[in-house]
């Protein structure tokens, strides 16, 4: 990776990712695609940004073209709770925008790293230990795109040699930039909430497990991944890969330890309720760590204890 487009810098994963990226590659190097949130602080003054709306193709082409781009970290999706709402957008935005952006590394030789999700698992997949290869018949919008994406991408792959890489993420936890409608943002609107009231309501009810990552482990995927070997990975996109699994009381038990007035209930909300019941207890995650090396550092207590520290420090000022 060399010269590289950030879709979606601005969301929760972009806008940690692209200033990694910078970090690793040089700041003139990483351009921050935006749409119509503008970008701010570190992410504005440290590198290039342009508008980049993955539903215009001649956008994104030019874009490439202009900067010399060989690699596109296309992040830029209508998540799973909106997906339901708006059906419509989730499509045009996850499924045309991915053909867009496949297209366009088509035609300039460029990479693609583009996440899945959990949410491309449904509620005929065995829900322990996940298996890498397994049935994904999502009843979601939002999960109907995700599997076409993953495969989407391994026909750019077999069909025009594009070098398409990418893992399946579960909900990641985050103190930079909100996650946007997805199911699995209980785990970080907890945190919020028990720093400045020590108090949270849940909308998805105690014993609904789920994977969760830590959002340095989610950069430090995306980046070994592209650096990986290609001779060495068999499955190319969409591996799954997790750092913990938990429900809502064991996350909330986790934050009373170190918050002791921390109390919590819960008023489920049917919807996010209904996605989070098919989606994956814990994955096995196997596949990524014998083909790339995947291990991720944060468990839940680690990544609870940095979350407060972080967070507190966030919102004293
Ligand atoms: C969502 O909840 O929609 C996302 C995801 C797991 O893909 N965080």
């Amino acid at each position: 990776m060399k010269r590289i487009l950030v879709t979606g810098a601005v969301g929760q994963i972009g806008s940690e990712l692209t200033l990694a990226l910078r970090g690793i590659y040089g700041n003139g190097n990483v351009v921050a695609g935006i749409n119509r949130t503008q970008p701010e602080g570190a992410l504005k003054e440290t590198g290039p940004f342009e508008t980049v709306d993955c539903t215009d193709i001649r956008q994104v082409a030019a874009v490439v073209a202009k900067h010399k781009v060989d690699t596109i970290i296309h992040l830029a999706a209508i998540l799973s709770a909106v997906a339901e709402a708006k059906p419509n957008l989730a499509w045009e935005v996850n499924i045309n925008g991915l053909y867009n952006v496949l297209e366009v590394a088509r035609e300039h030789g460029c990479a693609v790293f583009t996440p899945s999700s959990i949410g491309a698992f449904g509620p005929t997949t065995p829900l322990d230990d996940t298996p890498q290869d397994t049935i994904q018949r999502p009843n979601t919008m939002y999960g109907v795109t995700k599997v076409s994406g993953e495969l989407l991408c391994d026909y750019y792959h077999k069909r025009f040699g594009v070098d398409t890489r990418g893992v399946r993420y579960p909900g990641i936890i985050s103190n930079v930039t909100l996650p946007g409608g997805g199911t699995t943002d209980y785990a970080v609107e907890i945190f919020y909430e028990a720093i400045k009231h020590a108090k949270y309501t849940c909308y998805i009810k105690a014993g609904t497990f789920l994977d969760m990552m830590y959002m340095p482990d989610a950069i430090k995927a995306a980046i070994d991944l592209m650096e990986a070997d290609a001779g060495r990975l068999k499955h190319r996109n969409a591996f799954n890969v997790t750092a913990m699994s938990f429900d809502p009381e064991i996350i909330a038990g986790e934050i009373k330890k170190r918050i002791p007035r921390f109390t919590w209930d819960y008023q489920v909300d049917p919807v996010r309720q209904a996605i989070a019941e098919t989606w994956p207890n814990n994955m096995d995650d196997s596949a990524a760590r014998e083909e790339w090396g995947w291990k991720p550092a944060y468990r839940l207590p680690e990544m609870t204890k940095d979350m407060i520290e972080k967070l507190s420090v966030k919102l004293k000022k």
